[in-house]
């Protein structure tokens, strides 16, 4: 009798150790997440960006008219002075994966930048 309590109490540890895991592993990519910057309304002159901290996992989306703006990947000393010197995406429509570290972009049309459209990008683990 005793011993057959033991190996039911076993059999539900299994159990519930294979479900923890299975939860674990959901919520872990239940989070990672596409990341609009500057929100709903996208990368527009007018928004408010600064400081935007992501996951690794995550994406960052710049939306916006292709005609009006463009995305210019950019040094912390070029984001300063709006020195759009770098990589730029104009599709309107930029999903952008990114390892850990701190980046920086500007819009690279007329002087955007230096009205706001600007925005430091800090990717954690
Ligand atoms: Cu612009």
């Amino acid at each position: 009798m005793a011993s057959f309590s033991a190996r039911q109490g076993n059999g539900n540890a299994l159990r519930l150790a294979v479900l923890l895991l299975c939860v674990m592993f959901i919520v872990d990519h239940a989070a990672a997440k596409v990341v609009p910057v500057g929100g709903s309304s996208g990368w527009l002159l007018g928004n408010k960006f600064s400081k935007l901290s992501i996951k690794a996992k995550d994406q960052l989306l710049f939306k916006y008219p292709a005609e009006a703006h463009n995305v210019v990947q950019v040094s912390s000393a070029d984001y300063k002075s709006c020195n759009a010197k770098g990589q730029t995406k104009r599709s309107g429509y930029d999903q952008i994966a990114l390892g850990p570290g701190t980046y920086y972009f500007i819009c690279g049309v007329s002087d955007h930048c230096k009205k706001g459209m600007k925005v430091a990008v800090t990717v954690s683990k």
